[in-house]
């Protein structure tokens, strides 16, 4: 039998090669795990989609982590506990009347277990730099991926691509895609309004009301959506994030019919 080192790396080289050549074409890719994408993962993934989450950290749970000021929990209000109790997430009542709260690490290890479970393939370690896009009229159809490690080396290393029948900005403030597409992506008129000042009943109505589609093939949840239409922030309350990843779920379904079609 061959070396235990060597068994070890094949096994590895196999299994991530694999991996790749099924994520190389996708219906759905999301770009962050964070709360909204990993809980729009798992709705699509149990609808039966091909589905990848691409995040350039190598750990889930985007802002989740950091919890209130670095106190480890976060809020919600009653909107979002269906979705807690889908993905089997605790929570306890508050004195504060309407408010829930939820112990920051419980909320990112059940969202990337829920999702995981369902048949999402989470990837780690990879950035999202760049997207695939058709004109007439302007569509996008994948992304363009890099390790993030050779980001932060500035090496110059050209990327690979993963083609999607759907793509979702769920990278936070900064609103990745979006940007990058209002920058690169000729014949589209996209202006990020940028993140406003905190108004957190406000924010948290209005960031559902405005997660969906942004143009073909591209969507948007989470607090991207706050940069894109220049909505307000709200702090560690997070009824919003899920129920924002549930929404940009149900509108990329709509869109795309079947899985695989
Ligand atoms: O920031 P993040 O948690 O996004 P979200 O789902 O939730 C926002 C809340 O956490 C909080 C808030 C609301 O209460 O204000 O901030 O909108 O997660 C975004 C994830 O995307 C990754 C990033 O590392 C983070 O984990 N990400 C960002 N840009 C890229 C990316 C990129 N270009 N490629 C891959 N991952």
């Amino acid at each position: 039998m061959a070396r235990l080192e060597q068994r070890i790396s094949r096994a590895i080289w196999r299994s991530a090669a694999r991996d790749w050549l099924e994520l190389s074409d996708l219906d759905v890719a999301i770009v962050g795990a964070g709360p909204s994408g990993m809980t729009a993962a798992r709705y699509l993934a149990e609808r039966g989609f091909r589905v990848a989450v691409f995040e350039r950290r190598l750990s889930f749970g985007g802002g989740i982590g950091g919890g209130g000021m670095l106190l480890h929990k976060v809020v919600v209000d009653e909107s979002a506990l269906r979705i807690l109790e889908d993905f089997n997430i605790g929570y306890s009542r508050d004195d504060e009347e309407g408010l829930y709260v939820v112990d920051a690490s419980e909320l990112m290890a059940k969202l990337a277990a829920g999702a995981i479970d369902s048949g999402v393939r989470m990837v780690h370690g990879v950035h999202v730099e760049d997207v695939i896009y058709r004109d007439g009229p302007p569509r996008i159809e994948g992304v363009v991926v890099q390790w993030s490690a050779v980001l932060l080396s500035g090496l110059h290393v050209d990327p690979l691509f993963v083609t999607s029948r759907a793509v979702v900005d769920a990278t936070g403030h900064e609103a990745g895609v979006l940007s990058i597409v209002a920058r690169k992506v000729p014949g589209v008129r996209l202006q990020l309004e940028g993140e406003k000042s905190a108004y957190a009943e406000l924010s948290e109505k209005l960031v559902v009301e405005r997660t969906g589609r942004v143009m073909p093939g591209l969507y948007v949840a989470g607090m991207a959506v706050a940069a894109l239409y220049g909505l307000p922030r709200m702090g560690p309350i997070f009824s919003s994030m899920l129920l924002s990843g549930k929404k940009v779920a149900e509108a990329v379904a709509a869109d795309l019919g079947s899985p695989g079609s």
